[in-house]
């Protein structure tokens, strides 16, 4: 098992070196010019092609590359193992990796499915017990703005939140000849727009309001069945958008849509919170910003007002330039490991979301899917 040595550096090993693992990477290197916390090695980059794996640690600055992940995760100079596969191999690895005693850190969504998330969270429990961190990668959870405005509705000053809504719309498969990849087909992905992007959008709503869902009904639509593969078109089998509405266990309301067709839409993830007392919104296409408004005040001055979120008060953002010098989708990534390595070091809280919050989310993805079968109806989760 791992402890924490403040003179040895935690060594890290990434697996995955496409999109996801590219952003941790750049993460990994700028955690620690940025932010005070322990000393880190980034060990070795892990991938199944040798040569495209070799080529990304040299760009990405590893120490070394690997093709085998069984080999990395014993390895003592590895304390911190960084899952940015496709997620049908997210349970596997992360519960190798906990039971050889590494902390793991893992993208999101957990699992594809909640029996896979199921034997994760065993796994953490187990890790947990020997002062190990599972930790799940909902980046944006540490956009400032975001945690600025999680930290208004705990103040209060959105009184009670009534409602809420969460969209995550991207286009990059609006053109119907896109090519398939393995986002698209079901026993590598798990669902399509609902857990790649829709996750972060229930994610938020729950973050934000901090409440629990209690009840769900979804809608999925795949508008372009079928895609260039390799072999000619091949089926597409998850969503390209999705729909659900939830109940909270404060009261709350709350409606997510998630698309990967809606034209024109590059990346964005637009929030909104109204409450008995006030109102917030945020758009990730204008990541510095959060909009709120104070409703305690006379109608006649109401309005929402833009909170330029780059303070050295405002979250993170000490770590970063002064004020007004704005900063971007990565630096989430670099605060979520900066929060990864306090809670290793026992600087920091413990992270947050953990396992267990992955598998509940996973519930509420897996309930969007069983009210889409049944055409729409409620399905309640068990608190
Ligand atoms: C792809 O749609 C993707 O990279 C997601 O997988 C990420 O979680 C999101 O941050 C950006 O879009």
């Amino acid at each position: 098992m791992t402890t924490y040595d403040p003179d040895r550096p935690l060594g890290v090993a990434l697996i995955g070196y496409e999109f996801m693992g590219r952003a941790h990477s750049q993460a990994w290197r700028t955690v620690t010019p940025a932010f005070d916390g322990p000393a880190i090695a980034r060990r070795v980059l892990v991938g199944r092609d040798a040569r495209k794996v070799q080529d990304a640690a040299r760009r990405l600055d590893w120490e070394e590359y690997a093709t085998d992940w069984h080999e990395v995760i014993t390895r003592d100079d590895v304390d911190i193992v960084d899952i940015c596969t496709p997620g049908f191999l997210h349970a596997e690895i992360a519960i190798a990796a906990l039971d050889a005693g590494k902390h793991v850190l893992c993208e999101k969504p957990l699992a594809n499915d909640t029996a896979q998330a199921e034997q994760m969270v065993e796994a953490a429990r187990r890790a947990e017990d020997r002062g190990q961190i599972a930790a799940l990668g909902f980046n944006y959870r540490r956009v400032p703005a975001l945690a600025l405005a999680r930290g208004l509705v705990e103040d209060g000053r959105l009184g009670t939140v009534y409602q809420a809504r969460a969209d995550y719309l991207q286009d990059w498969l609006a053109d119907p000849d896109s090519p398939m990849s393995w986002r698209l087909r079901a026993e590598t992905a798990g669902t399509g727009a609902l857990g790649d992007i829709g996750s972060h959008a229930i994610d938020q709503i729950q973050f934000l309001t901090g409440q629990r869902t209690t009840a769900v009904r979804g809608r999925l639509a795949t508008i372009v069945p079928e895609r260039p593969g390799d072999d000619g078109r091949e089926a597409v089998t998850v969503d390209d958008a999705a729909w659900a509405t939830l109940e909270l266990d404060g009261g709350a309301l709350a409606s997510v849509e998630a698309s990967r067709m809606a034209t024109g839409a590059k990346n964005e993830l637009s929030i909104a919170l109204y409450g008995s007392k006030g109102a917030l919104r945020f758009d990730l296409e204008s990541p510095n910003e959060l909009w709120f408004l104070d409703a305690t005040v006379p109608v006649s001055e109401q309005g929402f007002s833009r909170i330029l979120v780059t303070e050295p008060e405002h979250p993170y953002l000490q770590a970063w330039w002064p004020q007004g010098h704005v900063i971007g989708w990565e630096h989430t990534f670099s605060h979520q490991i900066h929060d990864l390595l306090s809670a290793i070091s026992g600087a920091g809280p413990a992270f947050r979301p953990d396992f267990a919050e992955g598998l509940a989310l996973q519930r509420v993805l897996d309930a969007v899917v069983a009210s889409d079968a049944a055409d729409g109806v409620t399905v309640h989760l068990d608190r």
